[in-house]
Parts: C-alpha cells; sequence; structure tokens
C-alpha cells in the first residue's frame, strides 16, 4: 500500500530547550512517543512523528551568554546533543525541527498575522513576576517570598524578577467560554482525564489576557512590523506542531494530509500551555485544533525529584550503556502507568530486566527454539491436532492485537504491555504443564508428535508477542522473530501463522540476566 492510501497519523513530543543536557525525563518522552509512532506504523498508518528543539527566548539567551557562546551557536551545539541521544535511543522520527529552522520563522510570523487580523493582538504596558526558567509571568498571589527576601513562583518554585514593558497581549480572556466548550463537547481533547480536571477548574476560574512579546531581549523571533519586540517563546515554540505539517501554506499536500495533528505528548509541567494557550491560539488564528493531548507524569529518582543540586541526575546515556538500549526502553514504558508520576532505581530496572525480559520472555524463547534445533531439525515443526489447551492459548495470542490496540489507542501502552506479559505468563505455564522434554524424552511417535504441537504453539504465541512488542523493543523483539523465521512482521500479518518446515537459524540468548557487579 503506498502512504496515500493510508489513513495519516501526527503525533509530536514537546520541544526541549536546548540550555543544558537531556535527562532521563527527555529520554522518557521520547522512548514513550516513539513507541505510539511505531505502533501506528506497524498498524497500517502513514505516520508523521516529530520532535525537536525550542531554541528561542531569556532562557537560552542566558544560558548562551554563561557559555560565552552566541545565542546560535549554543542552541546549535545542544540541539545536536538531544538529536543525537534521538538516535542512541532509537527514536523513529520524521523530523528534527528546531525553532531556528527558516521554515519555522514563517509559520510563526504567519500565526502571528492570522491572530492579528482576528483582532485578538494589542499593544499594552505590562507589569508582572517573571520566571526565566519557567518563561512564565506570575501574579502576585502566584508567588511566595521566602525567608532571604528572594520572591519565587509558588508552584514551581523558581525565581521571579519584576518585569515591567509595553507587550503586545493576545486576548486569551474572550476565549474562555470557547475552550470550555471545547472541553466539554471533546472531552478526548485532554488525557488523562485528572489532567482534564484541573484544566477545566484553571479555565473556570478565570482567563487574563496574555502577553506574548519582549523588548528586553532580543533572541526571538521578531514581531511582524514591530522588530523592537520579539515573540514570547512560547507563541512560537507551540507553533512548530504547524510548521511541521506545512504551514502556513495550508494547500500543501502536506498540511492537508497531517493538519490537524492527532496526538501532542507533553509532559505536566506544559500542560495549560498546550490545552489552554494553543488551542486558543489556533481558534483566533482560524485553524484546526489538534485532536488530542495526552499529559505524561514525571520520572523521579526513587520517587525524589531529579535535581542537579541533589546530585541524582540520571543521564540517559550512561543508564543505555549500563542495561542497554530496548531494557531501558521496555523499563520505562512497563514499569511507569503512561500518565502518571514514576519512578526509577537501579533494583527497579534489574528486577525487570531478569523477571519480564530473560525469565518470562527469553528464557521461553530459547527453551523452545533449543528442543526444535535438537528435535525438529531446526525447521519449524509440523502441530497436529490442537487439543483445548493449545486452542485457548492460540485463541488468546490471536485476540491479542484488538486489545493492545485498544490500550495503544488511548496511550495506555503499560497496560498493553500487560495484556502481553500476561500471555507470556500463561505461554509459561503451559509450557511447563505439557512438558515437551518429557515427550522428547519418550520418544515414542505419538509423544514426538505431541511434542511438535506444543512447541509449534509456543512459537506462534511468541510470534504474535514479538510483532506486537516491536514498537517498545524494536531490535530485540525483532531478534526473536529472526529466530522464529518470521519475515513479515506488521500487524496484518498476524493473522497468518508460522509456516512449519520454514529453516530456523542457530537460537541464540537475546536478554541475559543483567548481574549486578561486584563493588
Ligand atoms: O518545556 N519527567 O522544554 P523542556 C518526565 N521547551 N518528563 C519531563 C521531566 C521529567 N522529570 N522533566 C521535563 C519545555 N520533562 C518547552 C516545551 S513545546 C512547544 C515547548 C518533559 O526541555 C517536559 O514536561 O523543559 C516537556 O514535555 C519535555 O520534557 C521538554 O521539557
Amino acid at each position: 500500500m503506498s502512504a496515500s492510501d493510508r489513513p495519516a497519523f501526527y503525533v509530536t513530543t514537546a520541544i526541549a530547550y536546548p540550555n543544558g543536557a537531556p535527562h532521563i525525563g527527555h529520554a522518557y518522552e521520547y522512548i514513550s512517543s516513539d513507541a505510539l509512532a511505531r505502533f501506528k506504523r506497524l498498524d497500517g498508518f502513514d505516520v508523521f512523528y516529530m520532535t525537536g528543539t525550542d531554541e528561542h527566548g531569556q532562557k537560552v539567551q542566558q544560558a548562551a551568554k554563561a557559555a560565552g557562546l552566541s545565542e546560535q551557536e549554543y542552541a546549535s551545539r545542544n540541539s545536536d546533543v538531544f538529536e543525537n541521544m534521538d538516535k542512541v535511543l532509537d527514536i523513529s522520527f520524521d523530523r528534527f525541527i528546531r525553532t531556528t529552522d527558516e521554515d519555522h520563522l514563517a509559520a510563526a510570523v504567519a500565526l502571528w498575522e492570522r491572530m492579528v487580523e482576528a483582532g485578538d493582538i494589542y499593544l499594552d504596558t505590562y507589569g508582572g513576576w517573571y520566571s526565566v526558567r519557567d518563561e512564565a509571568f506570575y501574579t502576585e498571589e502566584e508567588t511566595t517570598v521566602l525567608e532571604d527576601g528572594t520572591r519565587i513562583s509558588t508552584d514551581t518554585k523558581t525565581p521571579v524578577e519584576w518585569t515591567e514593558e509595553s507587550n503586545y497581549f493576545f486576548r486569551l480572556a474572550k476565549y474562555q467560554d470557547k475552550l470550555l466548550e471545547l472541553y466539554e463537547t471533546q472531552p478526548e481533547f485532554i488525557a488523562p482525564a485528572t489532567r482534564r480536571n484541573e484544566i477545566v477548574s484553571y479555565v473556570k476560574s478565570g482567563l487574563k489576557d496574555l502577553s506574548i512579546s519582549r523588548t528586553t531581549f532580543d533572541w526571538g523571533v521578531p514581531v511582524p512590523g514591530h522588530p523592537d519586540h520579539v515573540m514570547y517563546v512560547w507563541v512560537d515554540a507551540l507553533t512548530n506542531y504547524l510548521t511541521g505539517a506545512g504551514f502556513p501554506d495550508t494547500s500543501s499536500a502536506s498540511f492537508q494530509r497531517f493538519w490537524p495533528a492527532d496526538l501532542h505528548i507533553i509532559g505536566k509541567d506544559i500542560s495549560k500551555f498546550h490545552t489552554v494557550y494553543w488551542p486558543a491560539f489556533l481558534m483566533s488564528a482560524g485553524i484546526e485544533l489538534p485532536k488530542r493531548v495526552f499529559v505524561h507524569g514525571f520520572v523521579t529518582y526513587k520517587g525524589e525529584k531529579m535535581s542537579k543540586s541533589v546530585g541524582n541526575v540520571v543521564d540517559p546515556m550512561e543508564l543505555v550503556e549500563t542495561y542497554g538500549l530496548d531494557s531501558v526502553r521496555f523499563f520505562l514504558l512497563r514499569e511507569i502507568s503512561y500518565g502518571q508520576d514514576g519512578s526509577y532505581s537501579e533494583e527497579a530496572i534489574v528486577g525487570r530486566i531478569n523477571s519480564d525480559l530473560a525469565n518470562e520472555y527469553g528464557n521461553l524463547a530459547q527453551r523452545c527454539l533449543k528442543m526444535v534445533g535438537r528435535d525438529f531439525a531446526g525447521v519449524v515443526p509440523t502441530p497436529g491436532d490442537f487439543t483445548e489447551d493449545d486452542k485457548a492459548l492460540l485463541d488468546r495470542a490471536n485476540g491479542l492485537l484488538e486489545k493492545v490496540r485498544g490500550e495503544f489507542d488511548q496511550q495506555q501502552i503499560h497496560l498493553g504491555l500487560e495484556q502481553l506479559w500476561l500471555t507470556l505468563g500463561e505461554t509459561n505455564r503451559y509450557f511447563s504443564a505439557q512438558a515437551p522434554w518429557t515427550l522428547a524424552k519418550s520418544g515414542t511417535p505419538e509423544d514426538v508428535a505431541r511434542e511438535a504441537t506444543v512447541l509449534y504453539v509456543t512459537m506462534e504465541v511468541l510470534r504474535v508477542v514479538s510483532i506486537l512488542v516491536q514498537p517498545v523493543i524494536p531490535a530485540s523483539a525483532g531478534k526473536i522473530l529472526d529466530l522464529l523465521g518470521v519475515t513479515d512482521r506488521a500487524f496484518t500479518d498476524i493473522a497468518t501463522p508460522l509456516v512449519p518446515g520454514t529453516a530456523l537459524p542457530e537460537p541464540e540468548v537475546v536478554f541475559p540476566k543483567y548481574v549486578t557487579p561486584k563493588q
């Protein structure tokens, strides 16, 4: 099927501030959205998956100054670090966007002009408590003064400074009712539901117009016609999702195909920007709204927030070095309920590697395939009639696609994995109960025929599970599929069972147990 025959699916991550090295929270967002993108591709969609870096604003400008580099140079260097990490993590992005890209500047200007045309932008003088770290203004009531006299944002604990300037404003208050109507009529617009409830009460409590330009620094997109102002970094940043689809050329094939975006994946600290400001900007500009914003939780280290000062910041590259890429990908997606906060620890990751990957999956494949090698000349054995137990297990495997798809379509990645591992658990119990090694030992023609059936059934379940787990652990699922002699790996191929007589490669261990090195 050519791309144009397949339904389109546009999924994005937040674009990171390249003002430092990527951390495990970034890696988590990329790995989880990558699993969702890969799932859709295998499920027959023409996927456009975008990630990138958010390079303008005071935060990046200050970091560049501190590093003694120009903003452009500094942003480029760090953006490359992010892009390189994506490659190490096997993130299957179709575009890595940078907000300094030429086409993005044109998109940001076009969005601004549309909001001006709608009469939603005006000039006013404004004073407020600005947090550079959050790139956000706070009202007096939203701040707290510490004992040493520093004022911070009560919510995010970041320092704020009184900032007064003549700014352009966006008529956000005007969109309050329209936004509430959106949440009401399209409840799936914000997920999980707890996040939607938070946003609904936030908007109900009243929206103020939003300051959307700055004159106190110049590292940003110049406001059209008023180059003494640069756009507020969030106006520029959010527009990246439109740029990716080909905006401002709304009649282009890509825009027609991929806009509105199907899914924005973001973390919980930026839900307001994506579910209040962003739809309001788009309503003003007369552009269709994205279909869904899914808000994931934060990754903590043993339940504690990671911070440079505490010294518990986990470098994702180091984790991959220690445990292997697929183990890290699997751990993050299986351990943490997607949409909630979750914690990382060495013990937890080793536990997942050894129980879920090495024992339940790898060892089952290894035991089964070794017997196929030894007793059936290394070709897929020919099954006899299926017993009730065989049929029950095969039916279960055949029903997996629908169940796992149901979970992935709601971004419940952990529950999709749960389905696969429940089935592996069931298959391990089946394998022990059928004891094919005893059948092999007896050696009678009936027992050997039965052994062939048991091994075939086990291989069939492994085939289906491996096809379905590819989005999460692409390389290792691929290796198991190689060992099973499976070349057709899309979800539509699940319906086509293994062909008896297919020659198999020499079995090998795909998931070794992790042994913690002695200190
Ligand atoms: O917010 N666990 O960039 P950013 C999980 N440039 N996710 C985390 C996390 C953690 N501990 N810490 C951060 C920005 N994140 C803006 C986005 S989008 C138009 C502009 C997530 O580098 C965070 O929630 O601070 C966000 O989704 C992403 O990492 C990038 O954060």
